[in-house]
């Protein structure tokens, strides 16, 4: 059974790394600026969080799967400045996301 807890609220400070690349596990916090979800890829263990951080004045969303292809198995809305989302994760696998708003932006979450 896979399950997924979303949480919306406050986030912590989030460090841009400003570069595309993995990350260790256990980082867990990915910024959306300018139009990208930095770092792209990010590796979190079974059971670990992401929380998207949004730095741009325009909303965003944290969809995952590709456009077109329904798979739903998150979908978070980032409304606007400093807004964040939560998700965890508590199945292995690799899972590509998107935003809704802007497709070619992409991202990817492996859980391991
Ligand atoms: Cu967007």
């Amino acid at each position: 059974m896979r399950r997924w807890g979303i949480a919306g609220g406050m986030g912590v400070p989030v460090v841009a790394l400003g570069w595309w690349g993995w990350v260790a596990a256990g980082a867990g916090d990915v910024e959306v600026r300018v139009f990208q979800f930095r770092p792209g890829r990010v590796d979190v263990e079974t059971g670990g969080s992401i929380t998207w951080t949004n730095r741009d004045d325009i909303g965003h969303t944290v969809t995952s799967g590709a456009p077109g292809d329904g798979a739903g198995r998150f979908d978070v809305t980032l409304d606007g400045p400093s807004a964040t989302a939560t998700v965890r994760f508590s199945e292995p696998g690799v899972y590509p996301y998107f935003c809704r708003r802007h497709p070619a932006m992409r991202g990817e979450i492996r859980v391991q």
